[in-house]
C-alpha cells in the first residue's frame, strides 16, 4: 500500500512514528512536509518541520521538546550572543547547526531543497520518503497588531509569532508568502495521484496542512485523487492537543472544535475524519457536512497508542473508499 501523508512538525512526526509501526513491510510512506515555517538565520536555511520529521523518525530528536537534537549543546548560540548577535529567542543547538550548514551549502551549490532533503535523509534513514512541499521559497507570515508599536499592524515571520511572541498577540491574518507562485516539489503530485491512501495527521490545520494546501496544484491533486483522504483531529475537547492551533484557527475564522476543523477542510477534500472518544458528540455534525466520522482515542501518548490511531485511520480509509 502507498500511503501519502501531509505533515507539519511535532504532531505530524509523532503520528508518522506510529504509522510506521502500524504498517507492513510492503507498505510505503511518502511524506509531503510543510516548509512554510522555514526561516533564514545567521545566513543559514532552517527547515524546522522537515528536520522534526527527519530527526523523530531517525531517532535523533529531543523527545522532551519534540524539536531539535537529543543531547544538544549550545556553544555556537552562546558565542553568537557574546557578539550581541541574535535572535536569542530561537534555539539552534550545535548539532542542529550542522544540519543547516550542510543544507545551506548544498542549496548554494545549486541543489534544490528536495535533493538536499534526500541527502540529509541518507544519514537519518527515516524509513519514509520525505519531500518538501515545494523547492520554492515560501514563508508563513502572521499579521499582528504590535503592542510594542501602539497596536500598529505589522507582519512578522511565523517563528517570531510562535516562539518569541508565544502566539499571545491576536493574529489578524496568516500569509503563506511566496505560495501563490510556488510549484509543488518533484514527486509531490505523483505521490498524491499514485497513493492508495492519503492521511492528514493531527498537524496544525492552518499553518502546517493549510500551508501545504496553499501550494498551487496540491489541493487540486488531492481532490482529484482516487485515494480516500482521512484526517485526524488535532483538537480534543475544544483545545489543541499541543501547540497553539486555536490562535491561528481564530485568525481564519474557524472555531476550535474537532467538527469545525473537519468542516474547514470540507467534504471535497477529506472523506473520513477521526475525532477523540470524548468528542463522540460531534460525529453527527461532521457527518451532516458529508464527511464519515468515527470517535477513537487520539492521544499520542506512546508509539503503540499512536500506531493504534494510525490503524484506525487506515481502517476508516477502507470504509470510505469509493
Ligand atoms: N520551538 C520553540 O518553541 N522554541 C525554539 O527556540 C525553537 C527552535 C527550533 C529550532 C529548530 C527547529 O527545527 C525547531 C525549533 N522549534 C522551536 C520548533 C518550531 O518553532 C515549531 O514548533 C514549528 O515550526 C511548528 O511546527
Amino acid at each position: 500500500m502507498r500511503i501519502t501523508v501531509l505533515a507539519g512538525g511535532i504532531g505530524g512526526a509523532r503520528f508518522l512514528r506510529g504509522l510506521k509501526a502500524a504498517i507492513g513491510e510492503a507498505d510505503e510512506i511518502t511524506v509531503i512536509g510543510n516548509t512554510g515555517d522555514d526561516i533564514h538565520l545567521f545566513g543559514l536555511k532552517v527547515c524546522p518541520d522537515l528536520d522534526t520529521v527527519m530527526y523523530t523518525l531517525g531517532s535523533g530528536i529531543n523527545e522532551d521538546q519534540g524539536w531539535g537534537r537529543a543531547e544538544e549543546t549550545w556553544s555556537v548560540k552562546n558565542e553568537l550572543a557574546a557578539y550581541g548577535v541574535g535572535p536569542a529567542w530561537f534555539g539552534l543547538g550545535d548539532k542542529d547547526f550542522a544540519t543547516h550548514i550542510v543544507r545551506t551549502q548544498m542549496l548554494g551549490a545549486g541543489y534544490p531543497l528536495s535533493a538536499v532533503t534526500e541527502a540529509l535523509c541518507d544519514r537519518w534513514q527515516p524509513g519514509v520518503r520525505l519531500l518538501p512541499m515545494s523547492d520554492d521559497r515560501i514563508e508563513t507570515h502572521v499579521v499582528i497588531e504590535d503592542p510594542e508599536l501602539d497596536g500598529k499592524r505589522r507582519a512578522v515571520h511565523f517563528q517570531e509569532y510562535w516562539v518569541k511572541l508565544h502566539a499571545a498577540v491576536p493574529a489578524q491574518a496568516i500569509l503563506p508568502v511566496g505560495a501563490e507562485t510556488a510549484k509543488p516539489a518533484p514527486g509531490v503530485l505523483e505521490a498524491i495521484a499514485e497513493a492508495d491512501v492519503i492521511l492528514f495527521p493531527p498537524s496544525n490545520p492552518v499553518v502546517s496542512i493549510g500551508t501545504i494546501l496553499a501550494v498551487p496544484g496540491i489541493r487540486e491533486a488531492i481532490v482529484a485523487a482516487d485515494a480516500p483522504v482521512v484526517g485526524l483531529s488535532p483538537i480534543i475537547g475544544g483545545a489543541p492537543v499541543r501547540g497553539m492551533a486555536d490562535k491561528v484557527l481564530e485568525a481564519v475564522g474557524v472555531e476550535t472544535t474537532a467538527a469545525a476543523v473537519a468542516r474547514h477542510y470540507g467534504p471535497g477534500l477529506v472523506d473520513g475524519w477521526l475525532v477523540h472518544t470524548s468528542d463522540a458528540g460531534s460525529i453527527a455534525e461532521v457527518e451532516a457536512a458529508g464527511i464519515t466520522c468515527r470517535a477513537v482515542p487520539l492521544l499520542m501518548t506512546d508509539v503503540e497508542t499512536t500506531a493504534a490511531m494510525a490503524r484506525q485511520a487506515l481502517e476508516l480509509a477502507e470504509q470510505v473508499r469509493g
